[in-house]
C-alpha cells in the first residue's frame, strides 16, 4: 500500500506526488472543494482544496502534485454579511471597484463601507457608475460625484454603450490587480465583457419590478486585462459590513472627512459623536460636511462599536 500523508490542503497526497516538480501559480477561481490555479507558465489546472480551506481569488500559491500551499498575503480584503459572518473577497488587490448603477442606486452606506474597508486593507478604492445611458443618469452622477469626487476616483460609464470605459482602462493599465465589488445586477460582468469581451462571462436579465438583479455570478474569477492589471468579477452583494475596524480607522478612512485630518479634536480618542471642540462636528455645524454625510458616519460608527465590544467580550471569554 503506498504511504498517505496529510496536506496543507487538508487532503491525503501519495508519495508519488513528492516527485512532482513545484509549480507556483495565482487562484484564479474558487469552485468550494476545488480551486483554478493559473501556473507562472500559462497553464491551468483544477487543485482539490478542502471545502472552508480559507482559501481566495488572488491567493499566490506553490503546487506539488495534489499538494497547495497558500503563500503570504500582500492584502486581504474581508468583509460581514447581514448575518455576521466573514467572507474574503479578494487576496493580494490593490485597488477595489465599487461599482453602482445610476438607476437604481446602491443601499445606503454600501460605498462608504466599501471605501473604508479598502483603505483600512491598504487598497485604494474608486468608484464607477455604470448605466450611465439610463435617463436617470445625470441627476445621480451629479449626486455621487458631489460627495465622492474629492475622495476618490470616480469613473461614470457605460457597459452597454461603451462611453467612458477609456479612463478606466486606463487606470487598470497602470497594471493594477482590482476587483469588482457591487450589488447583484449593477454591471460588474457587463463591464468586464465590455473590457475584455474573450472574457464573455454570464450576464443576467434584471427583475423587471425593482430593476435589480438576480446573483448571476456565483463564483469569483480573476482575469487578465488586455492593456495591462488584472480584474476579479465577483458575485453581487448587498452588505458591506466592516470587520475588525476601529474607530479610529473609520474616521480617517471615512470619505467626506478628509479634511479634518490635518485638524485636531481636543481629546486624541475623539469618536466625533458629542465631545466638546470635535473638528469634525464644527465642519457638520459650518456646513463643510453635510448632515447626511454625517448622519451615515454615526450609523457606521454604531456598528464600529457594537464589534469592538463584541471582539473585547470574545477576549474576556478566553
Ligand atoms: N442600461 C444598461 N444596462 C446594463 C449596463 N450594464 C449592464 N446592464 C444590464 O444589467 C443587467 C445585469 O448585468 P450583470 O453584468 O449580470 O450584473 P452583475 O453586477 O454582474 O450581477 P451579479 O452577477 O448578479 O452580481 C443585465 O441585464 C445587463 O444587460 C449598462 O451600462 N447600461
Ligand atoms: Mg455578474
Amino acid at each position: 500500500m503506498k504511504a498517505r500523508k496529510k496536506t496543507d490542503s487538508g487532503h491525503t497526497a501519495s508519495k508519488a506526488s513528492d516527485l512532482s516538480p513545484e509549480r507556483r501559480g495565482v487562484i484564479v477561481a474558487h469552485h468550494g472543494v476545488a480551486v483554478e490555479v493559473l501556473y507562472d507558465g500559462g497553464e491551468r489546472d483544477m487543485v482539490r482544496v478542502k471545502r472552508r480551506s480559507g482559501h481566495v481569488v488572488g491567493d499566490d500559491v506553490l503546487v506539488r502534485g495534489e499538494v497547495l500551499e497558500r503563500l503570504p498575503r500582500r492584502t486581504e480584503l474581508r468583509r460581514r454579511d447581514a448575518m455576521r459572518g466573514v467572507h474574503l473577497v479578494g487576496a493580494n488587490l490593490d485597488v477595489l471597484g465599487i461599482v453602482v448603477a445610476a438607476f437604481p442606486l446602491p443601499p445606503a452606506g454600501f460605498i462608504d463601507r466599501a471605501v473604508v474597508a479598502a483603505r483600512a486593507a491598504g487598497l485604494d478604492p474608486f468608484l464607477v457608475i455604470n448605466k450611465c445611458d439610463l435617463d436617470q443618469a445625470d441627476n445621480a452622477v451629479a449626486a455621487l460625484q458631489g460627495i465622492y469626487a474629492g475622495s476618490v476616483m470616480v469613473f461614470p460609464l457605460s457597459a452597454v454603450t461603451g462611453d467612458g470605459l477609456a479612463p478606466l482602462l486606463a487606470f487598470l493599465g497602470a497594471g493594477h490587480r482590482g476587483a469588482f465589488v457591487g450589488t447583484t445586477g449593477v454591471g460588474k460582468s457587463s463591464l468586464l465583457n465590455a473590457i475584455c469581451p474573450e472574457i464573455d462571462l454570464k450576464v443576467g436579465a434584471l427583475n423587471v419590478f425593482n430593476d435589480r438583479g438576480c446573483n448571476t455570478t456565483t463564483v469569483s474569477t480573476l482575469h487578465a486585462l488586455p492593456d495591462g492589471g488584472e480584474l476579479i468579477d465577483t458575485p453581487g452583494f448587498q452588505d458591506f459590513g466592516l470587520v475588525d475596524i476601529s474607530m479610529q480607522e473609520l474616521a480617517a478612512h471615512y470619505p467626506g472627512f478628509e479634511e479634518t485630518h490635518e485638524l485636531a479634536c481636543r481629546f486624541r480618542n475623539c469618536r466625533h459623536r458629542s465631545e466638546p471642540c470635535c473638528a469634525v462636528i464644527d465642519l457638520v455645524a459650518q456646513g463643510r460636511i453635510s448632515a447626511e454625510r454625517y448622519a451615515t458616519y454615526l450609523e457606521i460608527l454604531n456598528e464600529v462599536e457594537s464589534g469592538e465590544l463584541e471582539a473585547r467580550q470574545r477576549e474576556w471569554k478566553k
